[in-house]
């Protein structure tokens, strides 16, 4: 007997955007991804207006998955995945996304794909919306601040959930949907939502309503799924970073308190299928009055997901300002250093405990199932003189989290369904834009300009994940 239940879901996770390239091929539209520029560690990715030349775009080529999965699946059998976390790129289906009727090569291509993995006994895990909008959507619609994108998404959805009914069991609606509660960034907003802000606008308020609007479509996804495959399992995707008081000063726990419901209220939306009380009246106190109809109050009641996937890299810290008085958090503004973790070479505050911690708030607020669909270490990698490169930091990381996963499983009694480590093999980071920021178990022979053979090649940490999954988290 093994710690972990016996079907636990080991495997990887990546999305389309970030490896497949391949970006005008089969039919495929432009993406919010393919309009997003290298930017570096602490430069933003730019965004330009559609596609322009001189300009690199790493996720145009990415890591050329999109001709050469056949051989990555294989790699990730032969570590004896019994899982596999991508994205069906939109713009793959519906190239503009208002199309009526899908591409037909696109679906083709995620046919073959699923294939793929099951001929290896990999279970697929698709998330729907993960950072690859159509950008005619952005264009035309002005991307989710527009409810019309409600009607687009849906098609979307019901499109793949009917295709692939037989071989996708498991879901995601949107990926990370909670990134954007930090609405100041560009980078969020425009990846969550298809949202570039113009000069002068209310950014919060034009938030809340493409947040509402995708909740309320992710809800008539839920309901269109069930009713296509009862069997599936279809969950919500939010980016965890539990927010820690930074002293045991009341005014900071009160502040620790707010900053994780205003980060969070997405997935009570998600899992109860209405507002909490405190956003409610946060709203109000703010003068933001949502687009909001019976028909979405609705929607949200009959469109509750059946788990909660979330991400877990760091996490973070508040503080009470003076003068704060009603303890809003702005996550542009109000983080500070924890000195207790260290960070990584992006300043990402490393911390295994707070996955143990994640764990049980998720399940003490939801009592859900939950999937950990993205964990693990963006690093610099450097090939050995025998050509292999020796990452025992990505190793050390990974197996401090998986022991806390472990014990919020066999002492906290959680109810933990999988573990996908993000970048399972090297591709291009979503913040930046690098391909140097890596978080593989493979290693992709190319660089942030662009240079390389592609070749794969394996890692040590290859052989160590290809132990802990034999050994179902046994062996770390
Ligand atoms: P990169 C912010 C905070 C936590 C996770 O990120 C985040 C982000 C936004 O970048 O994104 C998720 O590549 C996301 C993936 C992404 C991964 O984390 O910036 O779901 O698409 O690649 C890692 O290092």
């Amino acid at each position: 007997m093994t710690k972990l239940p016996e079907n636990f879901l080991w495997g990887g996770a990546v999305a389309a955007h970030q490896l497949e390239g391949g970006y005008n091929e089969g039919g495929k539209g432009i993406s919010v991804a393919d309009v997003m520029t290298a930017g570096a560690n602490g430069v933003e990715r730019k965004i330009t207006d559609g596609i322009v030349s001189g300009e690199y775009y790493p996720n145009h080529e990415a890591i050329d998955f999109y001709h050469r999965y056949k051989g990555d699946i294989e790699l990730f059998a032969e570590m004896g995945f019994k899982c596999f976390r991508t994205s069906i790129a939109w713009t793959r289906i519906f190239p503009n996304g208002d199309e009526l009727e899908p591409n037909e090569e696109g679906l083709k291509f995620y046919d073959d794909l699923f294939d793929e993995c099951l001929k290896h006994g990999i279970e697929p895990v698709v998330t729907l919306s993960h950072f690859e909008l159509p950008y005619h959507l952005v264009t035309e619609y002005g991307g989710f601040r527009n409810r019309k994108l409600i009607g687009f998404f849906e098609r979307f959805a019901k499109t793949c959930f009917e295709r692939y009914k037989d071989k996708v069991k498991y879901w995601m609606t949107f990926n990370e949907i909670n990134n954007q509660a930090n609405f100041e960034t560009d980078f969020a907003p425009f990846t969550n939502s298809g949202i570039a802000y113009k000069e002068g606008e209310n950014r919060e308020a034009i938030m809340y309503q493409a947040a509402h609007y995708e909740l309320v479509a992710s809800a008539r996804a839920v309901k269109i799924g069930h009713a296509i495959n009862p069997d599936f399992k279809i969950g919500c995707m939010i980016a965890m970073c539990p927010v820690y008081p930074a002293t045991c000063k009341p005014k900071d726990v009160l502040m620790a308190q707010k900053a994780m419901q205003k980060r969070y209220y997405f997935t009570d939306v998600h899992v109860h299928g209405e507002y909490p009380e405190h956003i409610k009246k946060y709203l109000k106190r703010k003068n933001i009055n949502l687009d909001f109809t019976n028909e979405d109050a609705e929607d949200l009641k009959n469109g509750c997901v059946d788990y909660i996937g979330f991400s877990y890299y760091m996490s973070f810290a508040t503080k009470y300002k003076e003068g704060n008085d009603s303890f809003d958090y702005n996550e542009a503004t109000d983080l500070v250093k924890n000195d207790y973790v260290k960070a990584s070479e992006w300043g990402w505050q490393i911390d295994p405990e707070g996955l143990r911690y994640a764990l049980n708030w998720f399940t003490d607020m939801y009592r859900l199932p939950l999937f950990i669909v993205e964990n693990g270490f963006g690093a610099i990698d450097q090939l050995g003189d025998d050509g292999v490169v020796h990452d025992t930091y990505r190793i050390e990381y990974l197996k401090a989290h998986i022991k806390e996963m472990i014990k919020a499983v066999d002492e906290d009694g959680v109810d933990l369904m999988g573990y996908t480590p993000w970048g399972c093999i090297d591709l291009v980071s979503a913040s930046t834009g690098e391909m140097k920021k890596r978080y593989g178990f493979i290693y992709v022979d190319k660089d942030n300009e662009g240079n390389g053979t592609l070749e794969r090649s394996r890692k040590e940490s290859f052989y160590w994940y290809q132990q802990v999954i034999k050994s179902n988290g046994e062996e770390l």
